[in-house]
């Protein structure tokens, strides 16, 4: 039994069973965080540090009170007083620190470099509004501020402060850390955030817009809301810099006080950098060792023995290009050693396409992170393959033995512990609890193959977790869903290349094909859920078109009973959660070799979910571990796209002319959608798709209505479509964070114990 009931009683004097699920709340953070408190960091001579812009932590309550091995004993407590610790939880604020999936897996990372006991801290910032708030108005995406620092927080103020220079000022940080427990591990790591005591919420306006000068009132305010369009380029840089400035003063004030003496820093730290977002570290690193007394050629040799980058993209408009004007602006005396490092690439390398410094005086981050590292890796098998033979080829043939793959990986304590407790002990049950360290033995689950009794309680799992859904999504959207439907469900940032417009020319063919009479063996729920950079006009298209086609749908008698379409409003780590736990197709649609690698996919396999999906990221290493019987996968693959980009030989109006795509396309500008939709981004998104469809949509398009046809008949046979989920969830353990992490010390880090 914990002591809650104590503790509740000396700080707060009051009896548990008499307090609000608010105050529960608080009394569970802080006795959380008094119990998180006396466990130790880790003290052993070399660390980690993981800088990242983003680290979507998502709610921290229960995840820590599994890792602390208190979850149990707590919600028993709670409930003998008549109590439900999922109410308390439901007052948490989501910390809103990410995009999409490199921040989840940064927040995945943690708890994995904890749980294997590892000296590793993440470094990122406190932004004290994150990213933006969905809300769906009028059939689109509206944003405002999202309010998630509550007076009572996780974060702890630290006494640490650092001035970072820009220009024309200079700036004061201030550091809040985060504890991170590892699962049942004795010492812990922490997430050290740095903020500006400055920065000032009156300056918001008109939604999330602010005046974006005035960087000593903005720059911890937002999270930059934009995965690959960009704008506000200089705040951006501002962020970026504040960001590694201070911690690599961290670092340096760490090793020192741990006995190095800078010639030396490499056995005492590695830096992690998380794709291009704190490249900047390094010149920075530099600056600070030249500043110390060391000379520029051994300052130069010391980061190159301590940095290590990860890609987690292949967009060419994704990778960072900062022109050298913007540096000048806010950093200038980085340029100086910005300068002598392209100087020596030029010196050594002719190839333009390897230079730091372009003809158009911009400054390639990623070039920066090559030459000047010691380890280059992709975040999954073909994604590796995709940077090493294509997109970074000029430096794969300089850099052989630079490159690496890390396939991505999950916590499993979030995303299957936490999210879905019944599926979890029903595993303990069946193999007892030896996967909870080692992940890999959900592999015994296999033996129950064949077993009904077994395949008769997925099923009833998954049906508990449906109506958690629908109860969850009636309460906070007042939706009404049909939870003995099928869930179909696609959740992950807008993008063209993500492809949901494809899933929604599915759904008007369902839509066309039950107005025709022929009525699905079962209904259909498909459900959408993501943000949109509000600067990417075209993803914003594909929201309304979704919700245009929800409303039509569900005003439509013939229809309705069949098939539903549900956009999640201000889809994020909670909503995910419900999702994940209750989903049966698991869409994973992306246009081959876009997709770095994708973590979704990971999550919903691992809860029983089938993958419907395109060869593509870690789809590819899904389809391996489960075999051809066991996913759903369509499409070109990605040689052929790269051909086809490299030909420029994709006309997409050639697919549009055929019979069974024309109408699919011609159904978005039809009567029915413009009269409850908005006329020029319907017609947008139509003359998009006819005329342009750079991520070729039309090419996979049949292909995908005909395997998602092949899915759901599929479905019927209860059998056997349980025994692909038994399979899936026994082959998950691959995907394990803890593999990834295990991986990266082995290869890239070197932590001693
Ligand atoms: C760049 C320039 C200016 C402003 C913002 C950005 C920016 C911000 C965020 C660029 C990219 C991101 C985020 C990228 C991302 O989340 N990538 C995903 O990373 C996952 C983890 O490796 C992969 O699983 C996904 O495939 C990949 O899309």
């Amino acid at each position: 039994m914990s002591n809650l009931q104590e503790y509740i009683k000396k700080q707060y004097h009051k009896d548990l069973a008499t307090c609000s699920n608010e105050e529960l709340y608080v009394a569970l953070l802080n006795y959380t965080k008094d119990y998180s408190a006396t466990k130790p960091v880790h003290d052993s001579k070399k660390k980690l540090y993981y800088i990242s812009a983003e680290f979507l932590i998502g709610k921290l309550l229960s995840n820590n009170l599994i890792n602390l091995g208190l979850y149990e004993a707590i919600k028993q407590e709670l409930a003998a007083a008549g109590k439900d610790l999922l109410a308390v939880e439901e007052v948490e604020l989501e910390p809103s620190l990410g995009n999409g999936g490199l921040g989840r897996l940064a927040a995945c990372f943690l708890d994995s470099i904890a749980t294997l006991g590892l000296n590793g801290d993440g470094i990122g910032l406190n932004y004290h509004f994150g990213l933006f708030h969905q809300v769906l108005q009028n059939n689109q995406q509206t944003t405002v501020p999202n309010f998630w620092l509550s007076e009572q927080n996780w974060l702890l103020k630290s006494e640490k402060s650092y001035q970072v220079p820009f220009a024309n000022f200079t700036l004061t940080s201030t550091l809040y850390d985060i504890d991170v427990p590892g699962y049942k591990t004795e010492k812990k790591n922490r997430l050290r955030l740095f903020d500006l005591d400055s920065v000032d919420a009156g300056i918001i306006h008109d939604g999330i817009d602010f005046d974006k000068t005035d960087i000593a009132h903005n720059l911890t305010l937002f999270l930059y809301p934009d995965d690959s369009d960009r704008q506000g380029e200089l705040l951006r840089i501002f962020q970026q810099y504040f960001m590694v400035s201070n911690g690599a003063q961290l670092i340096l004030e760490e090793a020192l006080e741990k006995g190095s003496n800078l010639h030396d820093l490499a056995d005492y730290a590695v830096i992690q950098i998380n794709d291009t977002h704190p490249s900047l570290v390094i010149p920075e690193m530099i600056r600070l060792l030249t500043e110390r007394g060391i000379e520029f050629e051994e300052a130069v040799q010391i980061v190159k023995q301590m940095t290590a980058y990860t890609n987690h993209t292949i967009l060419a408009e994704a990778l960072e290009k900062w022109p050298m004007d913007f540096l000048e602006e806010v950093v200038p005396h980085l340029v100086p050693i910005i300068r002598e490092l392209d100087r020596r690439v030029k010196e050594t390398y002719s190839d333009a396409s390897v230079q730091i410094i372009d003809e158009y005086n911009r400054v390639h981050m990623a070039h920066m992170d090559i030459h000047y590292g010691y380890s280059v890796n992709g975040v999954a098998a073909l994604h590796t393959e995709i940077l090493k033979h294509s997109e970074l080829k000029a430096f794969y043939d300089i850099y052989p033995e630079k490159f690496n793959n890390k396939t991505n990986g999950i916590t499993f304590r979030r995303w299957l512990m936490h999210i879905n407790p019944r599926l979890s002990s029903y595993i303990d049950g069946l193999i007892g609890r030896d996967w909870h360290h080692d992940a890999t033995k959900l592999e015994e689950l296999l033996s129950f193959a064949g077993k009904s009794e077994v395949k008769a309680e997925l099923e009833n799992i998954k049906a508990h977790n449906k109506r958690k859904l629908v109860r969850h999504l009636k309460e906070h959207q007042h939706v009404d869903i049909n939870p003995n439907s099928i869930f179909d469900i696609q959740i992950k940032r807008l993008h063209e290349y993500k492809r949901q417009q494809m899933n929604a020319l599915y759904v008007i063919y369902k839509y066309l094909d039950i107005k025709a009479g022929h009525i699905p063996a079962r209904p259909v729920t498909v459900f959408f859920g993501g943000k949109a950079a509000p600067a990417y006009t075209i993803a914003q298209d594909i929201i309304h078109l979704i919700l245009c086609l929800s409303e039509v749908i569900a005003n439509d008698p013939d229809v309705a009973p069949h098939l539903q379409v549900v956009m999640v409003e201000n889809y994020n780590v909670t909503a995910a959660s419900f999702l994940i736990a209750a989903g049966d197709i698991s869409e994973q649609i992306s246009l081959a070799s876009k997709e770095a690698s994708g973590t979704g996919n990971m999550k919903f396999m691992l809860n029983g979910a089938l993958t419907l999906g395109t060869s593509d990221g870690a789809n590819v290493e899904i389809h391996e571990l489960v075999g051809d019987e066991n996913i759903y996968i369509f499409g070109e693959d990605s040689e052929t796209i790269i051909q086809h980009y490299a030909k420029s030989d994709y006309i997409s109006r050639d697919y549009y002319e055929r019979e069974a795509i024309k109408p699919l396309v011609d159904f978005i500008v039809s009567d029915p959608l413009k009269a409850v939709g908005q006329v020029e981004r319907l017609e947008r998104l139509y003359d998009e798709l006819l005329h342009k469809d750079w991520f070729m949509t039309l090419i996979d398009l049949e292909t995908y209505i005909a395997t998602k046809e092949h899915m759901l008949q599929d479905y019927e046979d209860r059998d056997s479509w349980l025994e692909k989920v038994l399979v899936n969830i026994a082959k998950a353990g691959f995907f394990s964070a803890d593999r990834t992490i295990a991986q990266y010390n082995e290869d890239i880090w070197h932590l001693g114990e």
